[in-house]
């Protein structure tokens, strides 16, 4: 029997440092009403979806800091999301920033949260790639991930959704091959991905051309090079002042792009994705089983 999953990539326009929480909740649910009314089964929404990207800004008062993370998820602020997506049977993977308290010590990671069509919690990443610095370095632009988050902790972990081998990734994530080959090694058969990324950077003016094409590039190989369905998510348009891409894509494991998105605003691209095309990808060129050679995969001492 063919096996299929419709997926919704919910591109959003900015999320301003002005925006209430409820007022952005209220975005994503429609986006949500939106993806479920297009038939999709799942949808997935932006890094950090609920508030704009704050490591754009060195922040020193702890109140304004915390203001940005969610000690709890579901919580009183979202519950309505989870609830819309046990209404509509479309489950959701959505980025945000998580405070939370392990061993009595208060962590906080760039996550990503996978929830089922009942609304519940189907399981969680934790961006390992996290990109930047922790304080403001001269002549780069000012991106502060590493002063907000620690890495992920919890590996590339692949879950089941509606019978759909599904893993996750974030953002700076999505440019490294390791990211797709542990999903896939771990038996992805769709990675969600969700994404901010400024377009113009002070340290590499000369790529400024290239910022779209760098986008797509690793999500078609991280695709082909690991016959995975890879849906990505971008935050566009003027955010607080700064530029982000949109360029949100649903990619098929051929490596070529299914659907993209064409405009900066809020924006919904639906693809029924073929999940039988995965084994015809993999017979074509990638078969691991039987032609991949981890044991020759190895630092020779004398060369490194
Ligand atoms: N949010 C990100 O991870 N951004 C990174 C860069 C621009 C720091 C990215 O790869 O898009």
């Amino acid at each position: 029997m063919a096996r299929d999953l419709t997926i919704a990539v919910c591109q959003t326009s900015p999320i301003q440092k002005s925006a209430q929480r409820a007022e952005t909740v209220d975005r994503l649910i429609a986006l949500l009403e939106r993806a479920a009314a297009a038939g999709a089964e799942i949808a997935v929404f932006p890094e950090l979806a609920l508030t704009t990207f704050f490591p754009r800004w060195r922040i020193d008062d702890q109140a304004e800091i915390e203001a940005f993370f969610e000690p709890a998820m579901p919580g009183p602020q979202t519950q309505r999301l989870y609830d819309a997506a046990a209404r509509l049977r479309t489950g959701f993977a959505l980025g945000y920033a998580e405070l939370a308290r392990v061993d009595g010590k208060t962590r906080r990671f760039n996550t990503m949260d996978l929830v089922g069509q009942d609304g519940k919690l189907v399981g969680r990443y934790r961006k390992v790639h996290v990109p930047g610095s922790s304080e403001p370095e001269p002549g780069t632009t000012v991106h502060l991930e590493r002063r907000y988050f620690e890495p992920g902790d919890l590996g590339f972990p692949v879950f089941s959704y509606r019978g759909v081998r599904i893993g996750m990734a974030i953002c700076n994530d999505r440019r490294w091959p390791e990211t797709y080959r542990m999903l896939c090694l771990n038996g992805a058969e769709i990675v969600l991905i969700g994404y901010n990324t400024p377009l113009l950077l002070d340290e590499a003016p000369a790529l400024a051309h290239l910022r779209m094409f760098h986008n797509h590039l690793p999500m078609q190989a991280g695709a082909y090079q690991n016959t995975v369905w890879v849906a990505a998510a971008a935050k566009a348009g003027i955010e607080d002042g700064q530029a982000l891409i949109g360029g949100s894509c649903i990619i098929a494991p051929t490596g070529e792009i299914a659907a993209q998105a064409m405009s900066l605003d809020d924006e919904l691209i639906v693809h029924r994705a073929d999940l039988d095309l995965i084994s015809v990808c993999r017979k074509v060129n990638f078969d691991f089983a039987k032609y991949r050679r981890p044991d020759q995969y190895r630092l020779i001492a004398d060369q490194v």
